[in-house]
């Protein structure tokens, strides 16, 4: 039997996915900076104070871009280094960004520019940060987004507002994110501080440039119970959906925050969908900390415990993950601005690779609107509260010399982008079905 073929359309773009706070060095004035200082925050005690010094090498980086035959490039703009203080614009570095979106475009390379990855300036945070939600205090992102909009005029670029809001609440239920505080009330609240963000960037960026494409970037969870003939399980699996998932599609479908109040603006705020995808949740009462992201025995190449993190493939999700978006925003252009894996087992990342992109393709011939798809990430960096141990890049980073070595996963996402399809011998080495965690 003649083996399938898995090209995807036309005019698709290939791009690779990063953060400025991940990569660039020298962002001390955000709220992550603050969080990294406290003693037991990051893992092994890292620091992104040099990360992968992109800030002085981001022509050698997008060298490697064109080396691997991308044509879309993701990146944030980081709004504490552009404001230090508030109202105070720092011109060099705005400079410098855009001779980041001039180089790229030289290379042919389409640009898709972040507005909020995560970080915000400490000033800011300090005037009540994403629990304050009063006008004057939304004015100042306004003012970075009416900046960076401005400075970006005529280049082509396509805009992402906040990158995963239901990741950035985690700040309000967990450790790992910035304050650090436990409180439903909170998270709850940043939600909605974060879904009029993004309405901000969106409102911002369509008066500057009409014509721009601006889409929001979410993250999806799957969200399971771990016992499907369990009430109870399913009953929390549902309330977890609607706190990650499905609120913020409500917002942008209705426009109506988490306790249902409406935000003027709010609702149809996103010209096309960034979808990021990871993995797999399975919530139960009976579980510590009531979430598992991988089952108890997953395979995992070399490392049991998957991406370092112990997160679990799960390939078919992204499939899932793809129809869900296209059954709650029918006929809305879909990007996957993030899809990849922390491992040091490159064959194992090539797997992970080949798997999801068989899952986006099956997506595309089920008829979504799939456009492109970013590799998170292109380099190893800095990987918040888990410091420099989970490595995502098809780059091989070397901390000490900041030297970039080039894994074969980077090869083949460079053939992948180059056929437009997955090649051949891809599919023979990784033949037949995908990985499938065993729930
Ligand atoms: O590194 C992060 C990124 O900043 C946001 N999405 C998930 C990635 C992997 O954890």
């Amino acid at each position: 039997m003649a083996q399938k073929e898995y090209a995807f359309p036309k005019g698709f773009l290939w791009g690779t996915a990063t953060a400025a706070h991940q990569i660039e060095g020298g962002n001390r004035n955000n709220n992550w900076w603050e969080f990294e200082q406290r003693p037991g925050a990051i893992r092994n005690g890292d620091s992104s104070a040099k990360a992968c010094d992109h800030w002085n090498l981001y022509k050698k980086d997008f060298a490697w871009l064109t080396k691997l035959h991308q044509n879309a490039y993701r990146m944030s703009v980081e709004w504490s280094r552009l404001y230090p203080e508030p109202g105070r614009l720092d011109r060099k570095a705005l400079d410098r960004y855009v001779a980041m979106i001039d180089e790229l475009r030289k290379r042919k390379i389409t640009p898709f520019v972040t507005l909020l990855h995560f970080t915000v300036p400490t000033w800011w945070d300090r005037q009540g940060g994403l629990l304050n939600r009063r006008r004057e205090h939304l004015a100042h992102f306004e003012e970075f987004c009416t900046t960076v909009a401005e400075a970006f005029r005529g280049k082509g670029v396509y805009w992402n507002t906040i990158n995963e809001i239901s990741i950035v609440m985690l700040g309000y239920l967990t450790d790992e994110f910035p304050p650090a505080e436990k409180s439903f009330l909170k998270a709850a609240r940043a939600v909605n501080t974060l879904l009029a963000l993004h309405e901000t960037a969106y409102r911002s960026v369509k008066r500057a440039l009409p014509d721009s494409k601006i889409g929001l970037v979410h993250n999806m969870q799957m969200v399971q119970p771990l016992d499907p003939r369990s009430l109870s399980d399913r009953a929390l699996a549902r309330a977890v959906d609607f706190l990650f998932n499905g609120s913020i599609f409500r917002g942008l479908k209705t426009g109506r925050l988490i306790h249902g109040k409406r935000l003027p603006g709010l609702r149809g705020s996103t010209d096309f969908f960034g979808l990021n995808f990871y993995n797999f949740m399975q919530v139960s009462r009976s579980l510590p900390d009531m979430v598992r992201t991988a089952t108890p025995d997953p395979t995992c190449g070399e490392e049991k415990l998957c991406a370092g993190i112990g997160w679990e493939p799960y390939p078919e999700g992204l499939y899932l993950a793809l129809k869900r978006v296209a059954a709650e925003f029918p006929g809305m252009p879909v990007y996957v601005t993030e899809n990849g894996i922390g491992t040091d087992d490159d064959a194992w990342r090539r797997r992970y690779l080949v798997d999801h992109l068989k899952m986006a393709h099956r997506a595309v011939e089920d008829g979504v609107d799939l456009r492109g798809f970013f590799h998170w990430s292109l380099m190893d960096n800095f990987e918040w509260a888990q410091g420099y141990m989970s490595r995502f890049g098809l780059i091989n980073m070397d901390y000490r010399t900041q030297k970039r070595t080039l894994r074969e996963s980077g090869r083949l996402y460079g053939e992948i982008s180059l056929r437009n399809a997955i090649p051949p011998a891809a599919l023979k080495k990784f033949p037949g079905d995908i990985y499938r965690p065993r729930f």
